[in-house]
């Protein structure tokens, strides 16, 4: 009698840990961004950005429809390069991912992105700031900071207005975003009654900027805009220095990260630098950004670059947006995300207009000094 109970105790025990297994549901996330190449240590904070919302998602047993969720990232190297980029992306679509996070740079997220609308798969960027991303009406790209058009527009007027920039030059590395923000530079400078006295390019694994820095000294510019990342700014900035060019040195988002001072080997003046993040709080928002921050230092023992908060972000909203679904199957959480309001980020509140671009975004202007990037203002 004993052992027909004990048998049916135990066939209820198995049916009812096989009920929970069955109910387990496993939700794949990709990442992409350049993990190899000069801008590895971008590409790994942004991969870090991720590991760190997974986690979190993973440690907070979230559930999707009713059932118990186990989060995976898929994490793949695109190098920078946009052959890599869609390679990438066809991969992760093979491997049925629910979504992608991803990539970093506007060279590789934009061919990515047409892979990942054939397939149904949204694709959230926490840091392509090219305005051609979102433009190519797939309902499929979403992007959780601010474009170049804002950025290169705002800085050109900064140089003009704020720093009282004469003669301004500007550089591009002639990739889909440095080429980008520096025609909106221009354009801003331009538009504030300034005066671009020089244009050159290079490109983004260029480590001779002699003869062009050369050819801008003869103009004596006081302004020098570079358009491109920070791996190429920083030897820039050394031969800057070694050819006695004491102008101020702007960029984008892609100069401006925790690395910049290492990679100008020391070269920077105090307040020589500017540039502007594509997002950003302030006040009392800055708490919960400061919190992800020292989080972020204790979890991978490294300083956050530039977009690993937007990153984390990112994933967060692509993972509210299932919950609230009750799906992650792509067609059933796409609607959803494409209606995110108001969502409260760690980089401020997050909503998506008609194009998948953040709405209101914000920008925060940085200078360096003593070998330290400090915030100036947070700006609209
Ligand atoms: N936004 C700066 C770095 C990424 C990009 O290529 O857009």
């Amino acid at each position: 009698m004993q052992f027909k109970l004990n048998v049916v105790v135990g066939a209820a025990a198995i049916l009812m840990t096989g009920a929970v297994y069955a109910q387990d549901m496993v939700v794949k996330i990709g990442h992409v961004g350049p993990t190899s190449g000069g801008i590895a240590h971008l590409g790994k904070d942004n991969e870090n950005g991720a590991r760190m919302a997974i986690d979190e998602l993973n440690a907070k047993g979230a559930t999707i429809g009713g059932k118990k969720v186990k989060w995976e990232l898929l994490a793949e190297d695109d190098a920078a390069d946009p052959k890599q980029g869609t390679a990438a992306a066809q991969k992760l679509v093979d491997s049925k991912v629910n979504g992608v996070i991803g990539h970093l740079n506007s060279g590789t997220t934009i061919p990515a992105s047409k892979i990942y609308s054939d397939a149904g798969i949204p694709q959230i960027s926490p840091s392509a700031t090219n305005p051609k991303y979102t433009r190519n009406g797939y309902k499929t790209t979403f992007r959780v900071v601010a474009d170049d058009v804002h950025l290169g527009g705002t800085l050109g007027k900064y140089a003009v207005t704020e720093l009282k920039g004469k003669n301004i030059a500007v550089i591009d590395d002639r990739t889909a975003y440095g080429q980008g923000v520096a025609e909106e530079f221009a354009k801003g400078v331009k538009a504030a009654g300034g005066n671009v006295v020089g244009r050159e390019f290079t490109n983004d694994k260029a480590t001779d900027f002699t003869a062009i820095l050369t050819g801008l000294k003869a103009k004596k510019p006081d302004v020098i805009f570079f358009g491109g990342m920070d791996a190429v700014a920083g030897p820039m900035l050394r031969q800057m220095k070694q050819l006695g060019i004491t102008a101020k040195f702007m960029g984008g988002d892609g100069i401006c990260s925790g690395e910049l001072p290492k990679l100008a080997a020391g070269t920077m003046a105090d307040s020589q630098v500017f540039c502007a993040e594509a997002g950003g709080v302030d006040g009392a928002g800055k708490v919960k950004l400061d919190k992800f921050k020292a989080d972020f230092k204790k979890k991978f023992n490294a300083d956050v670059q530039i977009y690993a908060p937007y990153v984390y972000d990112a994933t967060m909203v692509m993972a509210d947006a299932m919950v609230k679904a009750g799906s992650a199957d792509p067609a059933k959480y796409l609607p959803v995300l494409a209606k995110t309001s108001g969502y409260d980020g760690v980089t401020g509140t997050i909503s998506f207009d008609e194009k998948g671009d953040i709405k209101n975004g914000a920008l925060t202007l940085y200078t360096y000094k003593a070998g330290k990037r400090e915030q100036i203002a947070v700006v609209r």
